[in-house]
This record gives structure tokens, C-alpha cells and sequence, in this order.
């Protein structure tokens, strides 16, 4: 047939296999030699034909590094149609994951089998794109309506037995040999006289939908979609399939597929899925660099973050001690985990038994000797560097030879901690994102010292614990911190030249940013950054500069926590809500100073407050902090909630060309003072070049 896919009879049977490493996707090659093994089926004595994949997969979908070339034929449309126009018999044989269009190459078939283990799933709104070879229209005739749109709108894969018991497969084939029992279905099918079960002469009765079902759904969804536009489509298309003709149907997903293929929101998306799995790879290590086993995790403090970090491991099995001062700081700790836990069983995302199971694999202690066992330690204590010493010279006297030791550190220098320690090869920064359990960020730091294979088995365990990981340098604030300062400092400087604060989250949040700046501080406490402000001995001499944090901490207003801050917030919801009184202040304290407040577009909010990230992100890339402007991306998206159909901020700047953004910059500066804006160097350099991040990363990629 071809190089991936090829056909053989056995018995009455006719075996199409496609064996495209790694995941089997419908590259050209794949789609033409589906096509033409159908096609040759067709004349021999086969009575059924099952197509099978080898490999560790059943086909995960389109190829999507195909997106955005021109095409190539055969389209899988008309893959597709020779599927379902087969005059005999076709079954899917299902393991892995069947996904996006290989899960729609399924549903083109007439039967669908698969193992237990398999999974199966629509996931391209995660891509920014909706189902473009029939699963709009195919997915709502056997599943219902609103499971298919809750199904493709979420993206999220379904395990076999519950897709056997929504319709979207027919049998779940006992044991594991996937091959055998997807013969033997087909012979039954065939001795049976089964009819070509063809999804696409369904018909949907529309009195099954109730009024307004689509306008809410669409509501609902704009909500938390947050600058994608995919789900608006999607539901399009829904509506399509119960209104219109397959053929009519199918031609509506068609046109809007093409319209998010070529959008900047769906390049975004497939940026952020490319860079998340490149981030994983560590230029200087071979991809065969040895890890070190981890059974047993101990946490250093059972605070917010360390009762987090607990629990990411104690949801994947790994038995966790939890160490403490003294037993009443250990009995808070345990308190946090179980209430943690209990809201996720009353959200009904985790079955009542497992927390239980899970609490179970979590241990206290007050004693450093019972780590003696240990294969990894997390410390996760405030940031304080004596005392992050202190506990390393600790963990040195009683860790196991070969024991990670690991810091959460958010800002510490890891260098300084591990030269606490006789082994500063086994000490690396493991920087999870508040609240620990959910945020997907690991922001693994890697030391001067910190050996190749640490570094291996932070980023393994990293994955295993189901985050998505990215490496830094050590600097003050690792890659996402350290990029965080001129975006708090503009959103505050931002008051001062007119804003409200309103004004300056909103442009924000319409940007697509989960929370606004000023928001987000008062969630965190303003007191924390007016703290951290007053230990700073660097910071330019000018009362504009975070006037207003200042003067509402004076006032005793720290933000949520104490019911107002920028905002006020109702005690009983903590609903924000705008407060007068704090805009009227911003206006005194501006004149008070001789600021002259002027109108302000959100074209400028947007403007200050993130080309800072930029910048400072060009200067991590230069001095090496971060690998390549694809991991910044990733760690922007996964830990501080940047737009994902914005693509991370180095991916931002190339759309918004980085000769824009210096012009900008330069003109705060000239504006507002070198203090503040000073256009990196690489910046500079791509800017007159005309350049982008990604052509720069490619380039050193090469190199
Ligand atoms: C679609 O189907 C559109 C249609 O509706 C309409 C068409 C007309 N293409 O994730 P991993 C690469 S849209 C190309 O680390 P895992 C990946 O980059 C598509 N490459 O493995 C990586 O490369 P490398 C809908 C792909 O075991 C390697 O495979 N489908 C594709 O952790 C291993 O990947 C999806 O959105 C692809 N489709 O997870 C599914 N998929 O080794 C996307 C993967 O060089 N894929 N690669 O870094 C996934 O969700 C996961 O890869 C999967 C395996 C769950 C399958």
C-alpha cells in the first residue's frame, strides 16, 4: 500500500494496519494509503475490513504540523466518504487514543470496538480549531445533542466503557489483544448479516432540543472561553447538524473549520501545544540521560504551597511525609489537605473512596530522621534564604545518598542553598505555581552544580504528577517572576496618569488575562509587594511609583483579605466592585504629586503592561535563563494564566512585530524615563532586523 499503511486478508477478513510513529496522525501518506487500501478491499474476497493501528495508539488525529501548508490530497473528507461509502463493512479497532480526526475516521466507519484501556475524544477546541471531518455532525447523531457539545466544547477524552454507554462505540473488547477480538467482532458481525451502519443516515428530531438550548449554551461558553473563538463555532455547527442535511451539515463544518484554521487564535493554541512538548527537552541533555527512582517524596512545611505539592504527589500514588515544626502546625497542614480533598469530591471530580486513599498515602512528622528513606524532598517553607540554608545543612545530614533535595523556591538563589549541602549536584529548584494542586506550571531551576541526571528526573516527575514543565536558569524570580516586575509597576503607574482601576483590569481581561493586575494583587494581599518593596534598596526615587499600593496599605486596606483594596468586596460573595472612594484618592494623590491625569486607551494599558513582560523576556533569553522564547511562552500560559489563543508572550510580540515594540518602548522611555523602560539588546538586534522570537529560537536551535 504505502510506507505506514498496509492491507492483508486473513481469513474473510480484510486488515488495513497504519503504523505512523508516534501517534499514528493523518499525515498525506496516511490519508492515501487508508484510501487506497479501502479502495483495493473492495475487489477481493473480503466480507469485512478493520482497520488497526500499530504502535501505542489507534490514529490521534489530524497532522498538525500540516496546518497552515497548502494541502494535499486526498483531503480526509474524502477519505472519509470512501469509509462510510465502503460496500462492505468497516470497524475501527480501537486502543490508545482515538482523537480529533482519528476518532472522526472511526465514526466514518460502520462498527467501532475497542479495548478498556482505550480513550476516546474531540480535542481540537484545545487547538483552537473544531472537529473539521464530520464530528460536529456525526458525534450528536449517536451520543445526543447536548453530550456532543459537551464533549467537543470541553475537549476532554472519554474512557471506553463510558463511550460504550454514550453510543459513541459499540463494543468494548475483552482483554488485550486488540487485534484478535476486532477479528472475531467482524466474523460475528459478518455471520450475523449486520447491516453498513451508516451514522449519516441518522436524523436528529429537533423537538429533542429544547428552546433556547443553543443561545444559553453559547452564553455559557463565552464565558470561560476567554478570547477563543472556537466554541461559538462549535456550536454552530451543533445547531447545523440538527437543522440541515448531513451533506448541508458538513459543508457548514467544513467552512468554519477553514475560518479557525486560518485564524492567529488556532496558531496561538498549536504554538502552546508544540512549545509545552519542546519545553521537556533539554538542549544539552541526550534524550537517554538516566533518572533516578522516585517512591517516596518528603515536603518541608505544610503551608498553602507544601500541603499543594503533597497532594500532587499523593494523586498519582507516590507515598508523601509531610514534616513541620511542631505537631500543631502539622495538624493545620493535614486540615488543609482534607478540606482541599472534600471540595473536589462535592465537585464530584474525585470519588469519596479515593480521597481517602489519598489522605492515607500523606504522613506527618516532626523529625528530620524519619527522612532518612526519602527519594526526593521538597522544601517549601516562606522565603527566607537563612533559614532555606539552614533546612538544606539539615536534609545533607539525613537525606539517603542520591536523594534529590529540591526548593520551591520562588525568588532564593539555588546556588547559595545547595553550597548549604556537601551535594550540590542532588539540589534543584522545583518552583510550583499556588495553588499547587492545580496550577498546571513546574518551573524546574537548574543550579551551577545541579547534575544532568537531576535535572532529567525533575522534569520525568514533573510529567508524572501531571504538570506541564519548563527549565530556568537561576536569576532573582527564575524566568516568571522575575518578568512579573514592570507589569505590576505600569498597572499601578497607570493610576496615576488617569486610569481607574477598572479601566486597567478590564483592558486586561478583554485581552483575555484570567484576573487584571490590580485584581490580582488584592487577591494576593498588597501588603505582601509592599513588604517585599521596603527590603529593596534598588528602586528609583520617584512617588509615582507604586503610589497607590502604598497608600492603600497605609490605610489598612491589604485587598481581599481585609474587604477591600483597589476594589471593594462583599463580605458574603467577595464579588469586586469598583469603590469610589479609591478613585476619587487616585485623583488627589495625582495632584498631590503634580501628575496631570489624562484620557488613557486600552490600546496603552495593554501596551505598558505587557511589553515590559517582553522585554524582560528578551533579556532572559540573552543572558540564557530560559532555553528558548517557546519555554517563557509556556510558562507564561501554564503558571500565570496568559491568554492561551494569544500564544504566551514572546509569541504575542511576534504577531504584534517586534519593530512595534521597541518603537513603543522607546517612546516610554522617552517619555517616562530609562529607569523604567530600557529596550533589551536582543530586542534592539531583532527589531532592526526584522525578526522574530521564533525565527531567533529556530536559529539557535541550529546552532
Ligand atoms: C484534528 O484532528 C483536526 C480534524 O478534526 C480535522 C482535520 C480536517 N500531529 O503528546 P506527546 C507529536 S486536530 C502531529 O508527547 P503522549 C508530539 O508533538 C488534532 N504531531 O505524547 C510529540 O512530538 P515530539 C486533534 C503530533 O503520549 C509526539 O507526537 N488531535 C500530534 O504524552 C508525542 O506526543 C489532538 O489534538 C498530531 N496530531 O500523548 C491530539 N499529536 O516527540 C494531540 C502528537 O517531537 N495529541 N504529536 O515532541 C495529544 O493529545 C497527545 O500527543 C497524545 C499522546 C494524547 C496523542
Amino acid at each position: 500500500m504505502s510506507e505506514v499503511v498496509s492491507y492483508e486478508l486473513i481469513d474473510n477478513i480484510g486488515v488495513i494496519s497504519v503504523n505512523n510513529p508516534p501517534v499514528n496522525a493523518l499525515a498525506q501518506v496516511v490519508r492515501e494509503g487508508i484510501h487506497t487500501a479501502i479502495q483495493s478491499a473492495q475487489q477481493d474476497e473480503s466480507e469485512a475490513i478493520v482497520l488497526y493501528c500499530e504502535g501505542r495508539t489507534f490514529i490521534a488525529g489530524a497532522d498538525i504540523t500540516e496546518f497552515g501548508k497548502p494541502p494535499q490530497e486526498p483531503g480526509l473528507p474524502v477519505v472519509l466518504g470512501a469509509i462510510e461509502n465502503s460496500s462492505k463493512a468497516v470497524i475501527a479497532a480501537i486502543h490508545g487514543t482515538a482523537l480529533g480526526g482519528g476518532f472522526e475516521v472511526s465514526l466514518a466507519c460502520h462498527y467501532r470496538c475497542a479495548i478498556p484501556s482505550a480513550k476516546v475524544g474531540l480535542p481540537e477546541v484545545k487547538l483552537g480549531l473544531l472537529p473539521g471531518a464530520g464530528g460536529t455532525q456525526r458525534a450528536p447523531r449517536i451520543a445526543g445533542v447536548k453530550a456532543a457539545l459537551d464533549m467537543i466544547t470541553s475537549g476532554n477524552p472519554v474512557g471506553a466503557s463510558k463511550a460504550l454507554e454514550m453510543g459513541l462505540i459499540d463494543k468494548v473488547i475483552d482483554g488485550s489483544d486488540l487485534k484478535a477480538g476486532a477479528l472475531q467482532y467482524a466474523k460475528e458481525l459478518v455471520g450475523a448479516d449486520a447491516p453498513l451502519r451508516r451514522i449519516r443516515d441518522i436524523t436528529i428530531d429537533p423537538s429533542t432540543v429544547e428552546e433556547g438550548y443553543f443561545e444559553a449554551a453559547r452564553k455559557q461558553l463565552a464565558r470561560r472561553a476567554r478570547g477563543q473563538i472556537a466554541q461559538d463555532k462549535i456550536v454552530s455547527c451543533i445547531e447545523a447538524a440538527v437543522e440541515l442535511p448531513m451533506d448541508q451539515g458538513l459543508e457548514r463544518e467544513r467552512e468554519l473549520f477553514v475560518e479557525l484554521v486560518t485564524s492567529p487564535e488556532s496558531a496561538a493554541m498549536r504554538h502552546i501545544f508544540f512549545a509545552e512538548r519542546l519545553a521537556t527537552k533539554i538542549k544539552d541533555l541526550p534524550k537517554d540521560t538516566p533518572t533516578r527512582e522516585i517512591n517516596k517524596v518528603a515536603i518541608i512545611g505544610g503551608g498553602t504551597m507544601g500541603g499543594g505539592i503533597a497532594m500532587c504527589f499523593a494523586n498519582v500514588g507516590i507515598p508523601v511525609t509531610m514534616l513541620e515544626i511542631n505537631d500543631e502546625a502539622l495538624a493545620r497542614g493535614m486540615g488543609i489537605i482534607e478540606k482541599n480533598y472534600k471540595i473536589t469530591v462535592q465537585k464530584g471530580k474525585l470519588p469519596e473512596d479515593q480521597m481517602a486513599s489519598r489522605i492515607a498515602l500523606i504522613n506527618g512528622t516532626t523529625n528530620y530522621e524519619e527522612l532518612n528513606d526519602v527519594d526526593l524532598v521538597i522544601e517549601a517553607v516562606f522565603e527566607n534564604l537563612e533559614l532555606k540554608k539552614e533546612i538544606f545543612a539539615k536534609l545533607d545530614g539525613v537525606c539517603k545518598q542520591g536523594a534529590i533535595l529540591a526548593s520551591n523556591t520562588s525568588y532564593q538563589d539555588i546556588d547559595q542553598i545547595a553550597a548549604a549541602t556537601s551535594r550540590p549536584q542532588d539540589v534543584v529548584g522545583m518552583h510550583f505555581f499556588s495553588p499547587a494542586n492545580v496550577m498546571k506550571l513546574l518551573e524546574n531551576v537548574r543550579g551551577e552544580k545541579t547534575a544532568d541526571d537531576v535535572i532529567a528526573t525533575a522534569m520525568k516527575i514533573g510529567k508524572k504528577i501531571g504538570k506541564v514543565c519548563a527549565l530556568s536558569r537561576v536569576c532573582y524570580g527564575f524566568i516568571g517572576n522575575r518578568m512579573l516586575g514592570g507589569y505590576g509597576r505600569e498597572s499601578q503607574m497607570l493610576l496615576m496618569d488617569g486610569c481607574t482601576p477598572v479601566q486597567v483590569d478590564s483592558a486586561l481581561e478583554k485581552f483575555g488575562m484570567a484576573m487584571g493586575p490590580l485584581a490580582m494583587g488584592d487577591l494576593a494581599g498588597l501588603d505582601v509587594g509592599y513588604k517585599a518593596r521596603q527590603a529593596r534598596t534598588d528602586l528609583p526615587d520617584d512617588p509615582k511609583l507604586y503610589r497607590m499600593g502604598t497608600v492603600l496599605v497605609e490605610m489598612g486596606r491589604h485587598g481581599q483579605k481585609t474587604g477591600s483594596g483597589f476594589y471593594q468586596y462583599d463580605p458574603e460573595t467577595r464579588r469586586r466592585m469598583s469603590d469610589p472612594e479609591v478613585e476619587a484618592m487616585i485623583k488627589d494623590e495625582a495632584a498631590k504629586i503634580g501628575v496631570e491625569q489624562r484620557e488613557i486607551s486600552d490600546e496603552e494599558i495593554i501596551a505598558r503592561c505587557l511589553y515590559p513582560l517582553i522585554n524582560e523576556g528578551a533579556k532572559i533569553l540573552e543572558e540564557g535563563i530560559a532555553q528558548r522564547p517557546s519555554d517563557i511562552d509556556v510558562v507564561y500560559v501554564f503558571g500565570y494564566a496568559f491568554p492561551v489563543a494569544k500564544g504566551g508572550p514572546m509569541h504575542y510580540a511576534d504577531q504584534v512585530g517586534l519593530k512595534n515594540v521597541y518603537d513603543k518602548i522607546c517612546e516610554y522611555r522617552d517619555r517616562d524615563g530609562e529607569q523604567y523602560w530600557q529596550p533589551a539588546p536582543l530586542l534592539e538586534k531583532l527589531a532592526k532586523e526584522g525578526k522574530t522570537f521564533a525565527q531567533w529560537g529556530r536559529e539557535q536551535e541550529a546552532s
